[in-house]
Parts: C-alpha cells; sequence; structure tokens
C-alpha cells in the first residue's frame, strides 16, 4: 500500500537487507481484547502498532475463512498488474484480494465493523475529518519461500494530505492463521511514526530496531500509517493468513472503489454504519461543503 511514485524513496529509506532482519531487538506489546481503547492507543502512539488478541472469535475467523475460500482458491498468487513496481511490492508468492464486503458478509459484521477498531479508527481519524471510510479491506497471506517485503508507511498513498501531526490512516492486520517470524509476520520498526514525513530518505535501517509481529489466529496489529512496515519473509512451508482493514479520512479517496465491488443491492442488506463505511454515504466537511452526492444529496438517502 504505497504510491507508486514513493516506491523507489521508500526503498532507498526504509529498505531490510538480510542483514537488518536479523537485528530482532524490539518488541511490540501484546495487550488483551478487554484492555481499555485508552490503553491501546498509548501503545499505538509510543509503538506505532499494538497486538490485541482475541479480536476476532474463533468462530469469527472460521466464518471470514469459509466465506472467502472460494476467492482464495480462485487467486493465483503474485501481482496482476503487469508493472514490476507493484510485483515486487506484492511479491510474487503472496495472494492478495480486496472486496471482501462484497464476499464476506462475516467481514462486515466481525472485522469492517469492529467495535475496538472504530473508536481507535475515531480516535485517531477524527481529528483530521469529520468522518472516515474504509481504505482497504484486503487478503495478504504470505505464501511459502516469499521474500520480505520492502518497508513502507501507508499514508504515502496520500503524500499531499500527510499531516506531521495527525493521522490519515490507520489500519489493522487481522491474523487469520497464526503469525510468526518464520512464516512472514508483519515487520515493524517501531518509533517510525514519530519521525517527519519525508525524514526517511537515507534512513539508515541498521541502526533501527526491528520487531515482529508474531501473534496468534485471531489477533489483530493495529498501526500507524505513519509506521514502517512491511510483510516478512515466510521461510515455512505454510501460508501466512492475514486480511488487513484500513480506514482513511472521508475526504481521502481510498485505495480501494469499494461501492464497485459492494453493489446497492448488496449494500442496502448492509447495517447503515456498513455503508457508509464502504461508500454509500456522502461527505459532510467541517463547516464546508458537502462531496460524493448523489443529485446534490447525500448518497445514504438512497437507503432511506
Ligand atoms: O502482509 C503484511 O504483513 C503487510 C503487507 C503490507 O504492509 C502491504 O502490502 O501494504
Amino acid at each position: 500500500m504505497i504510491a507508486v511514485s514513493r516506491v523507489d524513496i521508500c526503498r532507498t529509506c526504509v529498505g531490510v537487507n538480510a542483514a537488518a532482519r536479523l537485528l530482532t531487538m524490539a518488541n511490540l506489546t501484546t495487550v488483551d481484547r478487554t484492555e481499555s481503547v485508552g490503553v491501546v492507543l498509548e501503545h499505538l502512539h509510543r509503538d506505532g502498532a499494538v497486538i490485541v488478541l482475541d479480536m476476532l472469535t474463533n468462530e469469527a475467523r472460521e466464518a471470514i475463512i469459509d466465506d472467502l475460500a472460494p476467492t482464495m482458491e480462485a487467486t493465483a498468487p503474485g501481482s496482476k498488474s503487469g508493472l514490476e513496481t507493484w510485483q515486487v511490492f506484492h511479491g510474487s508468492q503472496t495472494v492478495r484480494f480486496c472486496g471482501l464486503a462484497a464476499r464476506s458478509r462475516a467481514f462486515v459484521d466481525h472485522a469492517l465493523l469492529h467495535p475496538l477498531l472504530l473508536e481507535v479508527a475515531d480516535a485517531e481519524l477524527l481529528g483530521a475529518c469529520t468522518s472516515y471510510w474504509l481504505n482497504t479491506g484486503q487478503v495478504m497471506a504470505v505464501g511459502p519461500g516469499e521474500n520480505a517485503q520492502y518497508l513502507h508507511r501507508d499514508e504515502n498513498n496520500w503524500p499531499e494530505a500527510i499531516n506531521a501531526e495527525g493521522e490519515i490512516t490507520v489500519s489493522c492486520m487481522f491474523a487469520l492463521s497464526d503469525f510468526t517470524k518464520e512464516n512472514g509476520a508483519t515487520v515493524v520498526v517501531p518509533g517510525t511514526q514519530m519521525l517527519l514525513p519525508g525524514i526517511m530518505r537515507g534512513f539508515d535501517l541498521t541502526d533501527q530496531k526491528v520487531a515482529y509481529a508474531e501473534m496468534p489466529a485471531g489477533a489483530g496489529m493495529i498501526y500507524s500509517g505513519k509506521v514502517a512496515h512491511g510483510a516478512g519473509a515466510n521461510i515455512t512451508t505454510l501460508q501466512r493468513y492475514g486480511m488487513h482493514v484500513s480506514y482513511v479520512a472521508g475526504w481521502l479517496r481510498p485505495e480501494e472503489a469499494s461501492p464497485l465491488h459492494v453493489d446497492r443491492q448488496r449494500a442496502a442488506e448492509l447495517p447503515e454504519r456498513a455503508r457508509q463505511l464502504l461508500g454509500w454515504s456522502s461527505y459532510h466537511s467541517e463547516g464546508g461543503g458537502r462531496t460524493w452526492l448523489v443529485d446534490f444529496e447525500d448518497a445514504a438517502d438512497l437507503f432511506r
């Protein structure tokens, strides 16, 4: 998840070499799902990421896996773009697909509308917007033999909108299978969320502390749009099954065009809050205009 124009910059500034991978000196904090949002935010602000156990019950996780199984089976690993930049970024052994809300009601109920994740997104994003929406819901299933992805910041999708003081995007990597250092657990560089935008050029990663988001299935890593991270290498024989969910400020264009996946009929079956997150409602700026309207009215009115 990175703007094409930033790829080369990021590769030089936070690219990871094998030596750096061995320097596992940092940790991310793991908290229970029962922990307060205040504590979750404290760790998120300090490290740029925090792992929360039991974000998904076993039942919810299995329901999502079942719903996504046909697409998982039908999707070949690797990038479909034909562009080298994206082939490198997406990874030749990684299965990726979006449109999760169209494919899985369990995704909507348990991930898109996850109460803790929405509380975190409220706290992180509502300073920069009056509402936020889904950036992307994406399967990121790292296959055996995959190389480590180069590290990047998700907010670099919107370089013109980056705000040094606050977040424009926040994410969660849900572990649909166990995440281990060996099978490609997300690599995070704690503290990099505090570096100024653009300061990463020339950044010497070997001096940094690298953490691996090792977590059991059902857990989720909530992370800042500013923290340097990327998928780890998978040296096992099994797939690491991750599911990324991110939100972005409502005045920014999301990575994924959700309403082109979730059509009006499907949207009508979903809770109102899910429809709003999926682009079936309009944006009202603070004291300013409204955008994403349908015949000058809020898109949400289509369902009233
Ligand atoms: O799969 C992961 O652990 C992270 C992948 C990632 O950050 C991305 O593709 O944008």
